[in-house]
């Protein structure tokens, strides 16, 4: 087989891309998405780096693909692809495959306006409001999210010592709040908190060890999740995520956003019912609400829910030819 052709729609999520592969993904084993994602990175990872790094992506690039899901109870199945890896949850990614999947008519919900979505992560559930054949939001009953260190360490070039937590929203984050050596998002360009970014991160997973309780798969803080001043007085907070090598998250980031909640929620800064209006570097916003406390393992976690908007913008028919030397995509 010397080429592959994918059917793709392109969205944004809130800023963010969302590249939902509606037809040539692979057929993968595994009783759930977490087995499934295991099997798609270890034999089709050509597949996310052909589609999501240039020249087909960029490094915001991110998607996802669906299966039927494993419990009939459900909807359906999502293994997100992005360009750091297959992430366990994506809120940007859901909001975006979910807008794409209803107005494109992939998924038939067993109940209209109600979804239950089967992540690697875990059960995600989800409500969509839909007038004249366009979804106008998408609010997502995330995985339980918790705080899982407080007060860390790291070394920052320019910056020095900074103080961090970090959280578990559906991905790991070292969370960077405003301190005395670093006053705010709002003072630096998006390029100085990438450089920042990848020198930190790769200190922290040198020294701490994060993994899921329940899911030793998911395991390593990926996420650097930036704080700093609202924009609009009425937001709560302001955030710029990096994932990827080099990416800033243009939407609020739902796993993110999450995180941020238990941790705030854990520090006794927001509490069940409360809602969180969080800004990304753009000034788009979701908006986030403590549903629920659950106790798990040895952890506090809340049900934390996130809303946005996605909106659809184009067809792509992406044609991976292996004997183009960038068949599988590259970065610089
Ligand atoms: O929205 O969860 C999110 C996300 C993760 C990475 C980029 N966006």
């Amino acid at each position: 087989m010397n080429s592959k052709t994918f059917f793709c729609v392109d969205a944004h999520t809130c800023g963010n891309p969302v590249r939902l592969v509606a037809g040539g993904g692979p057929v993968l084993k595994g009783a759930n998405m977490s087995e499934k994602r295991q099997h798609f990175l270890k034999e089709f990872d050509w597949i996310r780096t052909g589609l999501m790094f240039e020249p087909r992506g960029h490094d915001m690039m991110s998607g996802s693909i669906l299966y039927p899901p494993h419990d009939a109870d459900n909807d359906v199945a999502v293994l997100f692809i992005e360009t750091s890896g297959c992430l366990p949850m994506c809120g940007h990614g859901t909001i975006g495959t979910i807008t794409i999947a209803i107005e494109e008519g992939l998924i038939k919900p067993k109940t209209p306006g109600v979804i239950r979505m089967e992540a690697p992560a875990g059960l995600v559930l989800i409500d969509y409001v839909e007038k004249n054949n366009r979804v106008i939001s998408v609010k997502l009953r995330n995985v339980p999210a918790y705080l899982a260190a407080e007060d860390l360490q790291v070394d920052c070039p320019d910056l020095g010592r900074l103080t961090f937590d970090v959280a578990y929203g559906g991905n790991f984050y070292a969370i960077i709040d405003p301190q005395e050596n670093f006053k705010g998002i709002q003072d630096f360009t998006a390029s100085q908190l990438i450089a920042w970014s990848q020198v930190i991160r790769k200190r922290i997973n040198d020294v701490y060890t994060f993994v899921h309780p329940q899911d030793a798969t998911i395991k390593g803080c990926s996420h650097i999740l930036w704080a700093g001043d609202p924009i609009d007085p009425t937001s709560t907070a302001r955030n710029a995520v990096f994932y990827g090598d080099k990416a800033i998250d243009r939407s609020p980031c739902g796993t993110g956003t999450s995180a941020r909640m238990a941790q705030w929620h854990a520090k006794g800064k927001l509490k069940t019912g409360d809602v969180f209006i969080h800004e990304s570097i753009i000034g788009s916003k979701f908006i986030g609400k403590v549903e629920d406390t659950l106790k798990m393992e040895q952890y506090d976690a809340i049900i934390p829910s996130i809303e946005g908007w996605a909106r659809v913008y184009g067809y792509n028919t992406i044609k991976i030819d292996h004997s183009d030397p960038y068949a599988n995509g590259f970065q610089v």
